[in-house]
Protein backbone atom coordinates (compact mmCIF):
# COMPACT_ATOMS: atom_id res chain seq x y z
CA UNK A 1 0.00 0.00 0.00
CA UNK A 2 1.36 3.33 -0.98
CA UNK A 3 1.88 5.41 2.03
CA UNK A 4 1.60 9.18 3.01
CA UNK A 5 4.53 10.77 4.41
CA UNK A 6 4.42 14.40 5.57
CA UNK A 7 7.44 16.71 6.21
CA UNK A 8 6.93 19.89 7.90
CA UNK A 9 10.04 22.41 8.09
CA UNK A 10 8.85 25.61 9.96
CA UNK A 11 10.06 28.96 7.85
CA UNK A 12 13.01 31.19 8.88
CA UNK A 13 12.07 29.74 12.29
CA UNK A 14 14.55 31.53 14.71
CA UNK A 15 14.12 34.60 12.88
CA UNK A 16 10.33 34.08 12.54
CA UNK A 17 10.02 33.99 16.67
CA UNK A 18 11.79 37.24 16.84
CA UNK A 19 9.36 38.62 14.38
CA UNK A 20 6.61 37.54 16.35
CA UNK A 21 7.70 38.31 19.69
CA UNK A 22 9.02 42.03 18.75
CA UNK A 23 6.57 43.23 15.94
CA UNK A 24 8.60 46.43 15.34
CA UNK A 25 10.89 43.49 13.42
CA UNK A 26 8.66 42.32 10.91
CA UNK A 27 8.63 43.07 7.61
CA UNK A 28 12.33 44.01 8.06
CA UNK A 29 15.67 41.81 7.61
CA UNK A 30 16.09 39.80 10.77
CA UNK A 31 19.43 38.24 11.27
CA UNK A 32 19.63 35.91 14.44
CA UNK A 33 23.33 34.73 15.43
CA UNK A 34 26.04 36.33 17.31
CA UNK A 35 27.47 39.94 17.28
CA UNK A 36 28.36 41.69 14.13
CA UNK A 37 30.11 44.41 16.43
CA UNK A 38 29.69 46.42 13.15
CA UNK A 39 31.23 44.24 10.92
CA UNK A 40 34.16 43.18 13.24
CA UNK A 41 32.22 40.73 15.03
CA UNK A 42 33.11 36.55 14.73
CA UNK A 43 30.63 34.06 14.49
CA UNK A 44 28.09 33.10 11.99
CA UNK A 45 24.50 33.62 10.99
CA UNK A 46 21.92 31.25 12.45
CA UNK A 47 18.94 31.66 10.45
CA UNK A 48 17.50 35.01 9.02
CA UNK A 49 14.42 36.70 7.51
CA UNK A 50 13.35 36.15 4.46
CA UNK A 51 13.52 39.80 4.14
CA UNK A 52 17.27 39.62 4.78
CA UNK A 53 17.66 36.70 2.27
CA UNK A 54 16.99 39.21 -0.35
CA UNK A 55 20.52 40.37 0.78
CA UNK A 56 22.50 36.88 0.22
CA UNK A 57 22.24 36.62 3.63
CA UNK A 58 21.94 32.83 4.61
CA UNK A 59 23.05 30.27 7.61
CA UNK A 60 26.29 29.58 8.53
CA UNK A 61 27.31 32.62 6.97
CA UNK A 62 30.20 34.59 8.47
CA UNK A 63 28.43 37.50 10.71
CA UNK A 64 30.60 40.02 9.53
CA UNK A 65 29.57 39.22 6.03
CA UNK A 66 25.90 39.21 6.54
CA UNK A 67 27.11 43.03 8.13
CA UNK A 68 28.57 44.17 4.83
CA UNK A 69 25.71 42.96 3.27
CA UNK A 70 22.83 44.48 5.27
CA UNK A 71 24.64 46.74 7.57
CA UNK A 72 20.81 48.37 8.47
CA UNK A 73 19.67 44.85 9.29
CA UNK A 74 18.17 43.92 12.59
CA UNK A 75 21.04 41.97 14.36
CA UNK A 76 19.74 39.82 17.26
CA UNK A 77 21.44 37.20 19.48
CA UNK A 78 19.67 33.63 19.82
CA UNK A 79 16.69 33.00 22.53
CA UNK A 80 17.22 28.92 22.37
CA UNK A 81 14.75 28.31 25.25
CA UNK A 82 12.11 30.56 23.17
CA UNK A 83 12.80 28.45 20.30
CA UNK A 84 12.43 25.29 22.28
CA UNK A 85 9.28 26.18 23.74
CA UNK A 86 8.10 26.84 20.33
CA UNK A 87 9.19 23.66 18.67
CA UNK A 88 7.15 21.69 21.48
CA UNK A 89 4.16 23.22 20.75
CA UNK A 90 4.67 22.15 16.89
CA UNK A 91 5.35 18.73 18.34
CA UNK A 92 2.02 18.52 20.24
CA UNK A 93 -0.27 19.85 17.27
CA UNK A 94 1.89 17.83 14.80
CA UNK A 95 0.97 14.81 17.63
CA UNK A 96 -3.07 15.33 16.99
CA UNK A 97 -2.72 14.18 13.36
CA UNK A 98 -0.55 10.57 13.89
CA UNK A 99 1.15 9.16 16.79
CA UNK A 100 3.79 8.70 14.10
CA UNK A 101 5.89 11.70 14.34
CA UNK A 102 9.65 12.03 13.54
CA UNK A 103 10.78 15.24 14.74
CA UNK A 104 14.80 15.70 12.98
CA UNK A 105 15.62 18.66 14.30
CA UNK A 106 14.12 21.37 16.16
CA UNK A 107 11.93 22.67 13.66
CA UNK A 108 11.06 19.80 11.49
CA UNK A 109 9.55 16.54 11.06
CA UNK A 110 8.51 13.77 9.48
CA UNK A 111 4.39 12.12 9.82
CA UNK A 112 3.47 8.96 8.34
CA UNK A 113 -0.48 9.93 7.88
CA UNK A 114 -0.80 6.74 6.36
CA UNK A 115 -3.75 5.34 8.44
CA UNK A 116 -4.73 8.40 9.95
CA UNK A 117 -5.46 10.68 6.87
CA UNK A 118 -9.14 9.20 5.75
CA UNK A 119 -10.09 10.74 8.91
CA UNK A 120 -9.05 14.13 7.82
CA UNK A 121 -10.18 13.64 4.26
CA UNK A 122 -6.64 13.09 2.73
CA UNK A 123 -2.87 13.61 2.96
CA UNK A 124 -3.59 17.06 1.30
CA UNK A 125 -6.19 17.72 3.94
CA UNK A 126 -4.22 16.38 6.96
CA UNK A 127 -1.69 18.86 5.49
CA UNK A 128 -3.75 21.86 5.16
CA UNK A 129 -4.70 21.47 8.32
CA UNK A 130 -1.66 21.41 10.31
CA UNK A 131 -0.70 24.41 8.19
CA UNK A 132 -3.34 26.01 9.61
CA UNK A 133 -3.18 24.92 13.07
CA UNK A 134 0.34 26.03 13.44
CA UNK A 135 -0.88 29.85 11.96
CA UNK A 136 -3.78 29.79 14.53
CA UNK A 137 -2.29 28.79 17.43
CA UNK A 138 1.84 29.35 17.30
CA UNK A 139 1.41 32.49 14.72
CA UNK A 140 4.37 30.75 12.31
CA UNK A 141 4.11 29.60 9.29
CA UNK A 142 5.30 26.03 8.39
CA UNK A 143 6.41 24.52 4.38
CA UNK A 144 4.95 21.14 4.23
CA UNK A 145 5.60 18.51 1.50
CA UNK A 146 3.69 15.27 1.14
CA UNK A 147 4.53 12.38 -0.57
CA UNK A 148 4.95 8.59 -0.83
CA UNK A 149 8.08 8.53 0.99
CA UNK A 150 10.59 10.50 3.60
CA UNK A 151 13.06 11.64 1.04
CA UNK A 152 10.72 13.00 -1.57
CA UNK A 153 8.82 14.90 1.09
CA UNK A 154 11.54 16.73 2.63
CA UNK A 155 12.29 18.13 -1.11
CA UNK A 156 8.47 18.80 -1.49
CA UNK A 157 8.87 21.08 1.92
CA UNK A 158 11.74 22.67 0.59
CA UNK A 159 10.44 24.26 -2.92
CA UNK A 160 7.73 26.51 -2.35
CA UNK A 161 9.36 28.45 0.57
CA UNK A 162 8.25 30.35 2.86
CA UNK A 163 4.42 28.91 3.68
CA UNK A 164 4.81 26.43 0.93
CA UNK A 165 3.04 22.97 0.37
CA UNK A 166 3.87 20.74 -2.09
CA UNK A 167 2.32 17.26 -3.28
CA UNK A 168 4.39 14.53 -4.99
CA UNK A 169 1.64 11.91 -6.51
CA UNK A 170 2.54 8.25 -6.32
CA UNK A 171 3.68 7.57 -10.27
CA UNK A 172 4.77 10.88 -10.52
CA UNK A 173 8.15 10.57 -8.45
CA UNK A 174 10.85 10.90 -11.28
CA UNK A 175 8.85 13.58 -13.33
CA UNK A 176 8.75 15.69 -10.06
CA UNK A 177 12.49 14.95 -9.63
CA UNK A 178 13.68 15.12 -12.91
CA UNK A 179 14.53 18.75 -13.35
CA UNK A 180 15.85 19.30 -9.81
CA UNK A 181 19.60 20.01 -9.42
CA UNK A 182 21.38 16.79 -8.04
CA UNK A 183 22.20 19.13 -5.08
CA UNK A 184 19.11 18.50 -3.73
CA UNK A 185 19.38 14.67 -3.48
CA UNK A 186 19.87 13.76 0.33
CA UNK A 187 23.48 12.49 1.27
CA UNK A 188 25.07 14.35 -2.09
CA UNK A 189 28.09 15.88 -0.90
CA UNK A 190 30.27 18.07 -2.48
CA UNK A 191 32.62 15.51 -3.56
CA UNK A 192 29.45 13.38 -5.21
CA UNK A 193 28.15 16.67 -6.48
CA UNK A 194 31.59 17.69 -7.96
CA UNK A 195 32.07 13.88 -9.72
CA UNK A 196 28.62 14.28 -11.31
CA UNK A 197 29.07 17.73 -12.52
CA UNK A 198 32.45 16.54 -14.13
CA UNK A 199 30.29 13.25 -15.61
CA UNK A 200 27.97 16.72 -16.97
CA UNK A 201 25.10 15.13 -15.06
CA UNK A 202 23.29 18.55 -13.13
CA UNK A 203 19.65 16.83 -13.19
CA UNK A 204 18.31 14.44 -11.28
CA UNK A 205 16.74 12.76 -14.54
CA UNK A 206 20.05 12.59 -15.95
CA UNK A 207 20.95 10.18 -13.38
CA UNK A 208 17.87 8.29 -13.40
CA UNK A 209 18.70 7.45 -17.35
CA UNK A 210 22.31 5.54 -16.00
CA UNK A 211 21.94 2.14 -15.80
CA UNK A 212 22.78 1.05 -12.40
CA UNK A 213 25.51 -0.78 -13.43
CA UNK A 214 27.15 2.04 -15.10
CA UNK A 215 26.32 4.05 -12.11
CA UNK A 216 28.24 1.20 -9.84
CA UNK A 217 31.33 1.55 -12.26
CA UNK A 218 31.62 5.28 -11.33
CA UNK A 219 30.40 5.43 -8.43
CA UNK A 220 30.93 2.47 -6.45
CA UNK A 221 29.25 2.27 -3.39
CA UNK A 222 27.22 5.37 -3.63
CA UNK A 223 25.87 4.09 -6.88
CA UNK A 224 23.20 2.20 -5.61
CA UNK A 225 22.14 4.48 -3.95
CA UNK A 226 22.11 7.43 -6.30
CA UNK A 227 19.88 5.16 -8.90
CA UNK A 228 17.17 4.45 -6.28
CA UNK A 229 17.21 8.32 -5.21
CA UNK A 230 17.01 9.29 -8.71
CA UNK A 231 14.12 7.23 -9.23
CA UNK A 232 12.48 8.36 -6.12
CA UNK A 233 13.02 5.39 -4.33
CA UNK A 234 13.18 5.40 -0.34
CA UNK A 235 11.44 3.07 1.69
CA UNK A 236 12.64 3.87 5.35
CA UNK A 237 10.20 4.25 7.55
CA UNK A 238 8.80 7.19 10.12
CA UNK A 239 10.22 6.24 13.38
CA UNK A 240 8.02 8.01 16.02
CA UNK A 241 10.56 9.13 18.40
CA UNK A 242 8.11 10.52 20.99
CA UNK A 243 8.54 7.57 22.75
CA UNK A 244 11.02 8.13 25.10
CA UNK A 245 10.03 10.13 28.01
CA UNK A 246 12.56 10.16 30.61
CA UNK A 247 16.55 9.04 31.04
CA UNK A 248 18.09 7.99 34.05
CA UNK A 249 21.41 6.48 35.95
CA UNK A 250 21.51 5.24 39.01
CA UNK A 251 24.00 3.49 41.87
CA UNK A 252 23.25 1.04 44.33
CA UNK A 253 26.09 1.49 47.01
CA UNK A 254 27.92 -1.66 47.58
CA UNK A 255 27.29 -0.84 51.49
CA UNK A 256 24.61 0.99 52.69
CA UNK A 257 26.08 4.49 53.49
CA UNK A 258 24.95 6.98 56.52
CA UNK A 259 27.08 9.79 55.39
CA UNK A 260 25.12 12.62 53.50
CA UNK A 261 28.69 13.69 51.42
CA UNK A 262 29.73 10.46 50.42
CA UNK A 263 26.02 10.20 49.07
CA UNK A 264 26.26 13.71 47.33
CA UNK A 265 29.95 12.58 45.69
CA UNK A 266 28.14 9.60 44.29
CA UNK A 267 25.18 12.42 42.76
CA UNK A 268 28.13 14.29 41.62
CA UNK A 269 29.29 11.34 39.52
CA UNK A 270 25.90 10.62 38.43
CA UNK A 271 25.77 13.79 37.08
CA UNK A 272 28.37 13.87 35.05
CA UNK A 273 28.16 10.68 33.88
CA UNK A 274 23.96 11.39 32.77
CA UNK A 275 24.78 14.44 31.11
CA UNK A 276 27.32 13.37 29.25
CA UNK A 277 25.12 10.97 27.95
CA UNK A 278 22.40 13.08 27.01
CA UNK A 279 24.78 15.73 25.16
CA UNK A 280 25.92 12.79 23.26
CA UNK A 281 22.21 11.50 22.30
CA UNK A 282 21.62 14.87 21.94
CA UNK A 283 18.56 15.09 24.38
CA UNK A 284 17.85 17.59 26.86
CA UNK A 285 14.94 17.75 29.64
CA UNK A 286 12.94 20.00 31.86
CA UNK A 287 12.51 18.19 35.04
CA UNK A 288 15.14 16.84 36.90
CA UNK A 289 13.88 14.05 39.21
CA UNK A 290 16.21 12.75 42.34
CA UNK A 291 15.56 8.82 43.48
CA UNK A 292 16.56 7.77 46.60
CA UNK A 293 15.91 4.20 48.47
CA UNK A 294 16.63 3.56 51.97
CA UNK A 295 18.10 0.68 53.77
CA UNK A 296 14.53 -0.81 54.53
CA UNK A 297 13.70 0.12 50.77
CA UNK A 298 11.51 2.46 50.91
CA UNK A 299 11.77 4.78 47.68
CA UNK A 300 11.05 8.89 47.39
CA UNK A 301 11.23 11.16 44.11
CA UNK A 302 11.93 14.58 44.25
CA UNK A 303 11.48 16.91 41.47
CA UNK A 304 12.04 20.34 40.19
CA UNK A 305 11.21 21.49 36.44
CA UNK A 306 12.60 24.47 34.78
CA UNK A 307 11.38 27.11 31.86
CA UNK A 308 14.57 25.50 30.00
CA UNK A 309 15.26 22.53 28.21
CA UNK A 310 18.73 21.46 30.06
CA UNK A 311 21.48 18.83 29.69
CA UNK A 312 24.15 21.35 31.53
CA UNK A 313 25.86 18.98 34.13
CA UNK A 314 26.31 21.91 36.83
CA UNK A 315 22.40 22.47 36.58
CA UNK A 316 21.60 19.11 37.23
CA UNK A 317 24.34 18.30 39.62
CA UNK A 318 22.88 21.26 41.68
CA UNK A 319 19.17 20.81 41.10
CA UNK A 320 19.82 16.62 42.59
CA UNK A 321 21.93 17.88 45.40
CA UNK A 322 19.72 20.53 46.71
CA UNK A 323 16.78 17.90 46.04
CA UNK A 324 18.99 15.42 48.39
CA UNK A 325 19.51 17.83 51.06
CA UNK A 326 15.65 18.62 51.03
CA UNK A 327 15.24 15.25 53.21
CA UNK A 328 16.97 16.49 55.97
CA UNK A 329 19.53 14.64 58.21
CA UNK A 330 19.59 10.85 57.12
CA UNK A 331 17.24 8.54 59.62
CA UNK A 332 18.31 5.79 58.18
CA UNK A 333 21.54 4.44 55.73
CA UNK A 334 20.83 5.09 51.99
CA UNK A 335 20.63 1.99 49.51
CA UNK A 336 20.25 3.61 46.12
CA UNK A 337 20.83 7.00 44.34
CA UNK A 338 19.44 8.18 40.79
CA UNK A 339 18.80 11.06 38.74
CA UNK A 340 16.73 11.06 35.78
CA UNK A 341 15.61 13.78 33.78
CA UNK A 342 12.26 14.00 31.38
CA UNK A 343 10.10 16.28 29.70
CA UNK A 344 12.64 15.27 26.68
CA UNK A 345 13.15 17.55 23.90
CA UNK A 346 14.52 16.54 20.23
CA UNK A 347 17.67 18.95 20.24
CA UNK A 348 18.65 20.24 16.86
CA UNK A 349 21.64 18.50 16.52
CA UNK A 350 24.54 19.95 14.53
CA UNK A 351 22.91 23.12 14.31
CA UNK A 352 23.80 24.30 17.41
CA UNK A 353 27.12 24.39 17.10
CA UNK A 354 26.79 27.26 15.17
CA UNK A 355 26.16 28.95 18.51
CA UNK A 356 29.59 27.76 19.74
CA UNK A 357 31.20 31.12 20.54
CA UNK A 358 27.80 31.83 22.32
CA UNK A 359 27.89 29.22 24.03
CA UNK A 360 27.83 30.31 27.89
CA UNK A 361 31.02 28.96 29.91
CA UNK A 362 29.57 25.88 31.09
CA UNK A 363 28.36 24.17 27.89
CA UNK A 364 31.68 25.02 26.84
CA UNK A 365 33.56 23.24 29.62
CA UNK A 366 31.66 20.09 29.52
CA UNK A 367 32.12 19.77 25.75
CA UNK A 368 35.62 20.17 26.82
CA UNK A 369 35.50 17.87 28.82
CA UNK A 370 33.79 15.17 27.19
CA UNK A 371 36.22 15.12 24.12
CA UNK A 372 39.11 14.99 26.36
CA UNK A 373 37.34 12.00 27.93
CA UNK A 374 36.32 10.58 24.59
CA UNK A 375 40.34 10.63 23.85
CA UNK A 376 41.99 9.84 26.95
CA UNK A 377 39.08 7.63 28.94
CA UNK A 378 36.64 8.19 31.73
CA UNK A 379 39.51 9.03 34.46
CA UNK A 380 41.66 11.46 32.31
CA UNK A 381 39.68 14.53 33.55
CA UNK A 382 38.13 15.72 36.77
CA UNK A 383 36.34 18.88 38.20
CA UNK A 384 37.52 20.06 41.68
CA UNK A 385 34.75 18.07 43.48
CA UNK A 386 36.24 15.06 41.93
CA UNK A 387 39.56 15.51 42.34
CA UNK A 388 38.16 16.11 46.01
CA UNK A 389 36.84 12.85 46.03
CA UNK A 390 40.08 11.10 44.35
CA UNK A 391 42.41 13.37 47.43
CA UNK A 392 39.75 11.67 50.18
CA UNK A 393 40.00 8.03 48.74
CA UNK A 394 43.81 8.00 48.57
CA UNK A 395 43.99 9.13 52.19
CA UNK A 396 41.19 6.60 53.13
P1 LIG B 1 16.23 25.55 9.01
O1 LIG B 1 14.88 24.92 8.95
O2 LIG B 1 17.30 24.96 8.15
O3 LIG B 1 16.14 27.09 8.59
P2 LIG B 1 15.01 28.13 8.87
O4 LIG B 1 13.82 27.53 9.52
O5 LIG B 1 15.58 29.31 9.59
O6 LIG B 1 14.64 28.64 7.42
P3 LIG B 1 13.84 27.84 6.29
O7 LIG B 1 12.63 28.66 6.02
O8 LIG B 1 14.78 27.78 5.14
O9 LIG B 1 13.51 26.49 6.83
O10 LIG B 1 16.75 25.56 10.48
C1 LIG B 1 15.89 25.76 11.59
C2 LIG B 1 16.56 26.62 12.63
O11 LIG B 1 17.77 26.02 13.05
C3 LIG B 1 16.93 27.99 12.14
O12 LIG B 1 15.86 28.92 12.28
C4 LIG B 1 18.11 28.34 12.98
C5 LIG B 1 18.76 27.01 13.29
N1 LIG B 1 19.92 26.83 12.41
C6 LIG B 1 21.16 27.18 12.90
O13 LIG B 1 21.29 27.64 14.02
N2 LIG B 1 22.24 27.03 12.05
C7 LIG B 1 22.15 26.54 10.78
O14 LIG B 1 23.15 26.43 10.06
C8 LIG B 1 20.86 26.17 10.30
C9 LIG B 1 20.72 25.64 8.90
C10 LIG B 1 19.80 26.34 11.15
MG1 LIG C 1 13.01 25.74 8.83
Amino acid sequence: MPRAILHVDMDAFFAAVEQLDNPSYRGKPVIVGSDPKGGAGRGVVATCSYEARKYGIHSALPISQAYKRCPHGIYVRGRHSRYSELSGKMTSILGEFTPLVQKISIDEAFLDVTASMHLFGGALEVAKLLKLRIHQELHLTASVGVAPNKFLAKIASDLKKPDGLVVVKEGKEKEFLKDLHISRLWGVGKKTEEALLNRGIEKVGQIAERSQVELNRDFGKHGNALWRLSQGLDDRPVEANEGRKSISQETTFDEDIADPEKVEKVLFRLAESLSRTMRQEKVKGRTITLKIRFEDFTTHTRSRTFADFIDSTQIIKGVAISLFRRFGELEQKVRLVGIGVSQLSCSVGEQLGLFDQEAPLNTKLSNLLDSLRDKFGEGAVGRAAMLEKRTTKRSE
